[in-house]
């Protein structure tokens, strides 16, 4: 599957451990298109052994595998690609040393993704759209925000930030590529459920 198509409903870790291993599973059963390991709060070793089980699950459904801030991490579990933000290693750094490896640029105004497009990014994560207790600190976009951002980057863009299956229609009229979610899918008490429910919302393979 190419990037922009990888990117359609693209499914982020609440915790990234291994008890969440099963949810990521009906995640894919449900049409997930990309999974992202996201592990604030775990130790790198549990994200290893959680990222280990998801590597080989994403390989069976057909999805790209991600993680996030970590190209150490990326690298040891021969993920597809690594989601880096302001505080992590400089894009640039990253396509140098790995430079098989996508590199996705956490993107919060129109200039970072701008600045992340010229450094080499290969997609956006452009958010937050709507403010979220997710993450509470994230700067909001807002629809008009992403369609800025769409319209001045030539790199595939994926959105992220509070959203649901209510609002996921107008984000997608913005003309990204896809939507990037936690919460409403890995903390919905159905996860296949919660991700074809997306999926008949954003389209896509
Ligand atoms: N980056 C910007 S908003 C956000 C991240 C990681 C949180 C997204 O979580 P949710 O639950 O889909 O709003
Ligand atoms: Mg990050």
């Amino acid at each position: 599957m190419g990037l922009r198509k990888a990117l359609r409903l693209y499914v982020i870790t609440a915790r990234g451990d291994r008890e969440e291993v099963r949810r990521v599973r009906e995640a894919l059963e449900g049409g997930a298109t990309s999974i992202q390991l996201r592990a604030k709060s775990v130790t790198a070793r549990e994200a290893y052994l959680a990222g280990r089980q998801i590597r080989k699950l994403t390989r069976e459904y057909g999805a790209l595998f991600f993680v996030d801030d970590r190209i150490d991490l990326a690298i040891a579990l021969d993920a597809d690609g690594v989601q880096l933000g302001p505080g992590d290693i400089p894009i640039e750094v990253a396509k140098n040393v790995v430079p098989n490896l996508i590199v996705g640029a956490s993107v919060y105004s129109v200039d970072e993704a701008l600045k992340a497009e010229e450094l080499g990014a290969d997609y956006l994560g452009a958010g937050a759209v709507f403010s979220t207790p997710t993450k509470p600190e994230a700067r909001v976009l807002g629809l008009g925000g992403l369609r800025e951002v769409v319209k001045r980057v030539s790199i595939p863009v994926v959105a992220i930030g509070g959203i649901t299956h209510e609002n996921a229609g107008e984000v997608m009229k913005t003309g990204v590529d896809g939507v990037a979610v936690i919460s409403t899918v890995m903390c919905a008490p159905d996860v296949k459920k919660a991700t074809q429910e997306l999926k008949n919302v954003v389209g896509g393979v």
